[in-house]
């Protein structure tokens, strides 16, 4: 039984099993692909903006009541000095995986060394910079989730072999 606060969520509907988090509005056009790949799977998500330096109490809140509320997996984007992943890790046992959202004057890069330099003791599990990054944050929150949810897991295999078919013995040339 989870303590699930969120009244917002439509009657009937799954509770999030993975959240997903990002510092900005700004940050979306990369997060939705995170959102768009476990709707894909199935898996029940939520999205928010959280913003460690402009609503930090909506982080700190965020990240203690995560367990509780039966969250397995979060993911949290953020662009620049990126220290919204490595906070929320801070404040929760549930694994976050940092998505680096590419960044206007450094591409990104500014980002990912943001995210991924945590002194030990407080892992953040940081993917690459932008769409790929999100995609597979996704891909692996599902498979945290896919480790007790058997349906969860049968529709990441089918997402695996649909990937693996896709690929073509032999290259083509491209219309001109
Ligand atoms: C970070 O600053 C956000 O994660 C975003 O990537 C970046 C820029 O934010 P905006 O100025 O677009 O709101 O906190």
């Amino acid at each position: 039984m989870t303590d699930d606060p969120d009244t917002s969520r439509p009657k009937g509907a799954a509770p999030p099993k993975v959240g997903i988090i990002m510092g900005s509005q700004s940050d979306w056009t990369t997060m939705r692909h995170a959102a768009d790949t476990l709707a894909t799977l199935g898996v029940p998500a939520e999205t928010r903006i959280v913003s460690a330096h402009r609503t930090p109490r909506r982080l700190y809140d965020y990240a203690e009541s995560a367990r509780a509320r039966g969250l397995q997996a979060i993911i949290a984007g953020a662009g620049g000095a990126a220290h919204l992943p490595g906070m929320c890790a801070a404040m929760t046992l549930v694994p976050v995986f940092g998505v680096p959202v590419e960044s206007k004057a450094l591409k990104g890069l500014d980002s990912l060394l943001s995210i991924v330099q945590m002194p030990a003791g407080v892992p953040v599990g940081t993917l690459a910079i932008g769409r790929s990054g999100a995609v597979n944050a996704a891909l692996l929150a599902a498979a945290v989730v896919a480790l007790h949810d058997p349906a969860v897991a049968a529709t990441l295999d089918a997402w695996r072999a649909r990937q693996t078919e896709a690929v073509a013995e032999e290259p083509e040339d491209e219309p001109a």
